[in-house]
């Protein structure tokens, strides 16, 4: 069976773990339809996409969070699935989610997806602690904090 994942992370095109992802990509770059707050969290700077669009009572809204589409296998999807821990607590788990083309948001003529994604847990949140955000894309700059960071403490 194939399967559809917006990706917004280290599972990016050109970022750490996209190695473990073995998806064709559907050309483009996507957004939410809701607003996400999309955190930086822990020791290892991981991208973590609440499912609300607040962290927490603070006014700072999340985002349309910006992101990109695989088609995967089941094989695909399952080693996927392994490297987000989805059956550990406190980390991440995979549900559908509402995406469309990014600056179609406003375009009724343009359909909605609803791929699955990895959306971080707020026990995750709570346990690991955050470092930035919400922000709209997760960067190349900011998955490189993590090497300075390294770099710094020796
Ligand atoms: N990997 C998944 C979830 C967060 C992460 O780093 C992704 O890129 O969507």
């Amino acid at each position: 069976m194939e399967h559809q994942v917006f990706v917004y992370g280290t599972l990016k095109e050109g970022f750490r773990n996209f190695h473990i992802n073995k998806g064709t990509r559907v050309p483009g770059e996507f957004v939410t339809v809701q607003q996400h707050a999309l955190l930086i969290v822990g020791e290892y700077w991981l991208p973590w996409l609440l499912e609300e669009a607040r962290a927490n009572a603070s006014p700072r809204e999340g985002h349309h969070v910006v992101g990109q589409i695989y088609t995967v296998d089941d094989a695909g999807l399952a080693e996927m699935d392994v490297l987000e821990q989805i059956d550990e607590p406190g980390w991440y788990r995979r549900k559908r989610i509402d995406v469309k083309a990014r600056g179609a948001l406003d375009d009724e003529a343009v359909p909605v997806l609803q791929p699955w994604v990895y959306f971080g847990t707020r026990e995750g949140l709570a346990r690991e602690g955050k470092r930035l955000g919400p922000v709209e894309v997760y960067t190349l700059e900011i998955q490189n904090r993590l090497a300075r960071q390294r770099w710094h403490e020796g």
